[in-house]
């Protein structure tokens, strides 16, 4: 039989979904955030029936967006460690206490991460420089505005990104910290390229190889960064990495509605036309000069040893389970 879950984990799931929770890494504390919510107020009286509870509310959370890894990796953050505590034994209130332990300690790790990579990856950047980013990334702020809070007189150009114009929230996040920033259409990335230094940007997942999945357009303004010459650094922590592209599973790029691209009822559909909305898109490492994580800078192709020191722990045949888990 199905739990009920409380109401306020459908809330969250719906908000990640309908992107009014968005950010790789913001939709993965609110996932696990929601996790806490239901191992604090399950009525289980047996162990069985709580776990069960956790893995209903997983398995909510895990199909609300399929491209960000953070996600699953934050379900798995606390579900690894419940699994852990229920083959110790645990009674329902011992279960209760590793599950939200767990979960305040993800939440408390990736915020330290993003600071940490504040840090790393202002060192990058210099006084004068004039960076491109792309689309909204939480991390990727946080570098330029410790660039900026440490003197350096740097300057922004944000991509507006179509169709959902987290460009925009770039432009006033940055903005409000004083950082001068001019906002560009898509289109105009390699118009702008010969008048940047650098480019940098967030992550939706990391693969095995070091390709890096982020917003739509991402790896076209990364081709236009490698035409002229110009380092693209990739500011995430590691829990962006996807364990599954060691076993060679590819990363799902998340289709979103069309609507969000051309309103419903417009002309053009009566017409026959047909809207195509992925979220994402892949750049290849070839591209990529550096990946900053909140355990060092390293070279894309340094990728599988951020995924083999974080994930080692799990033998092939454990992770199999896992990404049974996270598929179901
Ligand atoms: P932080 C976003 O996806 C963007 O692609 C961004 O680069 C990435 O998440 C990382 O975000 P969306 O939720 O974790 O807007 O750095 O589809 O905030």
């Amino acid at each position: 039989m199905e739990a009920k879950l409380p109401k306020r984990v459908y809330e969250i799931a719906e908000a990640i979904r309908d992107m009014r929770i968005r950010g790789a890494g913001k939709i993965a504390r609110a996932a696990v955030e929601a996790l806490i919510i239901v191992a604090e107020s399950s009525k289980a009286q047996k162990a069985e029936e709580f776990v069960q509870e956790m893995d209903e509310a997983a398995s909510l959370l895990l199909q609300t967006r399929p491209t960000a890894v953070s996600l699953p990796n934050g379900i798995r953050y606390v579900m690894h460690r419940l699994r852990l505590a229920h083959e110790e034994g645990l009674d329902v209130d011992g279960l209760r206490e590793r599950a939200v332990q767990a979960g305040r300690e993800f939440i408390r790790n990736s915020i330290e991460a993003v600071k940490r990579i504040a840090e790393y990856g202002s060192r990058l950047i210099e006084d004068g420089d004039t960076i491109l980013t792309y689309c909204h990334s939480t991390v990727a702020v946080s570098v330029l505005t410790k660039a900026w809070r440490d003197g350096k007189q740097i300057s922004v150009i944000s991509a507006e990104t179509r169709p959902k114009y987290q460009g925009r929230i770039t432009a006033t996040v940055l903005r409000r910290e004083g950082i001068p920033v001019t906002l560009i259409v898509d289109g105009a990335v390699r118009y702008f390229m010969r008048r940047v230094d650098k480019m940098l940007v967030g992550a939706d997942a990391v693969a095995a190889n070091g390709a890096v999945v982020n917003k739509i357009g991402t790896s076209l303004a990364a081709l236009a960064a490698h035409e002229s010459g110009r380092p693209v650094f990739v500011a995430t922590e590691t829990y962006k990495f996807s364990p599954e592209t060691m076993l060679g599973e590819l990363i799902v790029i998340e289709e979103r509605p069309a609507d969000e691209v051309l309103p419903e009822g417009h002309e053009l559909y009566r017409l026959g036309v047909k809207v195509r909305n992925p979220a994402f898109d892949i750049t290849p490492p070839q591209y990529i000069t550096l990946i900053i994580t909140e355990k060092g800078v390293i070279p894309p192709q340094a990728a599988i040893a951020i995924l083999q020191r974080e994930f080692g722990w799990m033998s092939a045949r454990e992770l199999y389970k896992y990404q049974t888990y996270i598929q179901k």
